[in-house]
């Protein structure tokens, strides 16, 4: 067979990117290795704790504890599923901006908790009030995005934090996207100063690991412990991961990334990124478009549902917000010169 996969020169709306060449050949290595089973792939298990500890100094927990899941949506079923375990009343719930990804959902659906989604301010940030009034004590988990998925926005984590701790639930970040992206901004919240019980952070994503590659980080290892059900004819004893065998290519090439480019990798990435969506911003202010002002390096703007059509039509790999706004990721890949290219497409098809 010889079919080659989607070029990356016209993917503007992709989560995904690219993996780095040190994450491309790892994961090529440990393609067939299984760290579901670390009885009897033990590296691969070696290189686990490694990607643990990595993502731990990433997001400022001293003695992080969890595994390298599928992505995101394992990451965020998995923290429900932690609070529902913990939860102490009969019909725990669970309060969620409304920027919240569609895997909470699925956590709910499969988890039978009840999911309360509450609006977003102007600044399509989690509204503090709609949270409070939200939250009750059969509260089990509060869940902040840092690097939402339409918007690229952060929530009030240290706020909901307190919210949390007030009504006795946990607190659950999911920062799949922004995860690798955040620690270089100056923004107000970056990763550490907030009571964050688990957190999701994927490496196949801003990372530049290879899919599959997510992240489930925790507090303390008692957390992980919820997860865990007996392994009877395994070596090891016991399994939190949600699925069973798992790809070692995610985790070694996890590793590899991280070693790579933690930190100056990353933080030039992320500069280089999050000029590219300001030049975009910029760009489409100029020619009469709103624009939701990129805070982290994707961009939203009102266009016209007919020439988002066609530049589709041009190959141009774009999507488009619940509210209709064309959205645009600066992943790696995402060059200037791409975005050039893109903007003289839309100048083209505004002449006629
Ligand atoms: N949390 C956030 C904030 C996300 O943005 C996403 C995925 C997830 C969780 C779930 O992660 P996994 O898809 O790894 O399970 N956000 C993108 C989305 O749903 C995923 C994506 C990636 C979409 C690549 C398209 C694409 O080409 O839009």
């Amino acid at each position: 067979m010889q079919i080659e996969p989607q070029a990356f020169d016209r993917v503007l709306s992709s989560m995904c990117t690219e993996p780095h060449p040190v994450a491309r050949e790892a994961a090529e290595r440990f393609l067939a290795t299984n760290p579901g089973d670390p009885g009897t792939y033990p590296t691969v298990a070696t290189l686990e704790d490694e990607a643990i500890e990595r993502l731990g100094e990433i997001v400022g927990l001293d003695d992080p504890a969890g595994y390298v899941a599928s992505g995101g949506t394992e990451a965020n079923v998995q923290a429900v599923r932690i609070a529902r375990e913990r939860a102490t009343g009969p019909d725990p719930n669970v309060v969620v901006p409304e920027s919240g990804h569609f895997s909470f959902q699925k956590a709910a659906e499969l988890l039978d908790v009840e999911l309360r989604i509450v609006p977003t301010n102007d600044h399509h940030r989690a509204s503090l009030e709609a949270v409070r009034a939200a939250a009750d004590d059969e509260t089990a988990l509060i869940v902040g995005v840092a690097g939402s998925t339409e918007y690229g926005r952060v929530d009030p984590i240290p706020e909901l934090g307190v919210i949390a701790r007030e009504v006795d639930a946990m607190l659950h970040v999911d920062a799949a996207w922004g995860g690798f992206v955040l620690p270089f901004t100056d923004y107000e919240w970056h990763f550490g100063h907030a009571p964050v019980d688990t957190m999701a952070i994927d490496p196949h994503k801003m990372g530049q690991a290879a899919i599959p590659s997510g992240g489930l980080v925790v507090r303390s290892s008692e957390l992980l412990d919820e997860l865990a059900v007996d392994t009877p004819y395994l070596e090891s004893t016991s399994q939190a991961t949600l699925t069973g065998t798992r790809s070692g290519a995610g985790v070694a090439s996890a590793v590899a990334a991280m070693e790579e480019l933690w930190p100056a990798g990353y933080r030039s990435q992320y500069v280089r990124s999050q000029n590219n969506a300001e030049w975009l911003a910029d760009a489409l202010e100029k020619r009469g478009y709103e624009v939701v002002e990129p805070t982290l390096p994707l961009v939203a703007a009102d266009v016209p549902q007919s020439t988002f059509e066609a530049l589709r039509a041009k190959g141009w790999r774009i999507s488009r917000t619940a509210a209709g706004e064309l959205r645009i990721v600066c992943m790696p890949h995402v060059t200037r010169a791409m975005l050039a290219s893109f903007v003289g497409d839309l100048d083209r098809l505004e002449v006629r």
